[in-house]
């Protein structure tokens, strides 16, 4: 049998400071084990929650990165797309997908980055928005955070969805394309000491349910980094179930070694401080069926 490393063809931003997109997609994946090709979307001075900040936008690069990427005829175990700086880059994301996820045994994980806490990111418009919903179609795996999750359906945004609520919507985005739709910064009405990631199965039919504790703190690339773990996860043959909670216990560990620091937030979790705890043996703790 032949052995071989399995490659990421990541898709997301690079930004000079603040721990978001490429800065932990890198690491994460790389300590997992698999190889990761960046195809950058844009430059930044930092990412876009600093008040003011450069930006290069790579459209036209990413087009020429997937012709000469054809020629080199790569194979990609999984595409990983994350934050875009503009409409047409998802076109381009599209002949990227079109091009490599040629079988089955590939994946497609998308994280719509839009927005979090009710609110768009500065740097999109609601163009975006179409414009995600229409790539998470061609993925099989999904990561909105709440806020997210709201926008691309179209509803208003509610800080504590009830639970009914929140399955149907999942069932609903699911219909659009994809087979796992996972909606992290859920919170439940009156406690305040947990947050909860959740996540459908299609094709099992089935529901999980992860739980955190909460920190009174907001982090920028907190999403990157969990859904960097979720793919690596998949990618090294874990179940849905303990890929959540590999990704939820990684995040609640990078938010309490930074939580006691006197720190500048908009800098993100001290990845640097847990990535080697992505080696340790996996220890599942607290999924449960919904
Ligand atoms: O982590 C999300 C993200 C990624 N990339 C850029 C961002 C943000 C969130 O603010 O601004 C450039």
């Amino acid at each position: 049998m032949k052995h071989r490393v399995k490659k990421i063809a990541a898709v997301h931003d690079l930004s000079g400071c603040g721990r978001v997109s490429l800065n932990v997609v890198i690491p994460i994946l790389t300590e997992m084990g698999l190889q990761v090709c960046p195809l950058p979307t844009a430059i930044l001075s930092s990412h876009t929650q600093y008040p003011d900040f450069s930006f290069l936008d790579l459209t036209e690069q990413m087009s020429l990165f997937v012709e000469q990427w054809r020629k080199l005829g790569l194979k990609f175990d999984a595409i990983y797309t994350g934050y875009l700086g503009s409409p047409k880059q998802a076109e381009i994301v599209e002949e990227l997908i079109n091009t490599f996820h040629v079988n089955d045994d590939q994946i497609t994980i998308t994280d719509p980055v839009l927005g979090d806490n009710g609110k768009l990111y500065k740097a999109l418009d609601t163009e975006m928005i179409a414009t995600m919903r229409r790539l998470i179609r061609k993925a099989n795996v999904i990561t909105p955070n709440l806020t997210e999750l709201c926008l691309l359906l179209g509803i208003p945004y509610e800080q504590y969805m009830p639970i009914e609520t929140l399955k149907n919507n999942l069932k609903t985005i699911s219909e659009m394309g994809p087979d796992i739709v996972i909606v992290t910064s859920i919170h439940e009405k009156g406690d305040n000491k947990k947050t909860y990631v959740v996540a459908y199965d299609k094709s099992a039919g089935q529901f999980w349910k992860v739980s955190a504790n909460y920190l009174p703190a907001h982090y920028p690339g907190t999403g990157d980094a969990f859904t960097s773990v979720i793919t690596g996860a998949l990618l090294q043959g874990d179940s849905l179930p303990m890929a959540l909670d590999r990704a939820v216990q990684f995040i609640q560990m990078g938010m309490r070694a930074t939580f006691g620091y006197e720190y500048d937030n908009r800098e993100g979790i001290l990845v640097e401080r847990v990535l080697k705890t992505l080696d340790a043996p996996v220890q599942i703790n607290s999924y449960e069926l919904l």
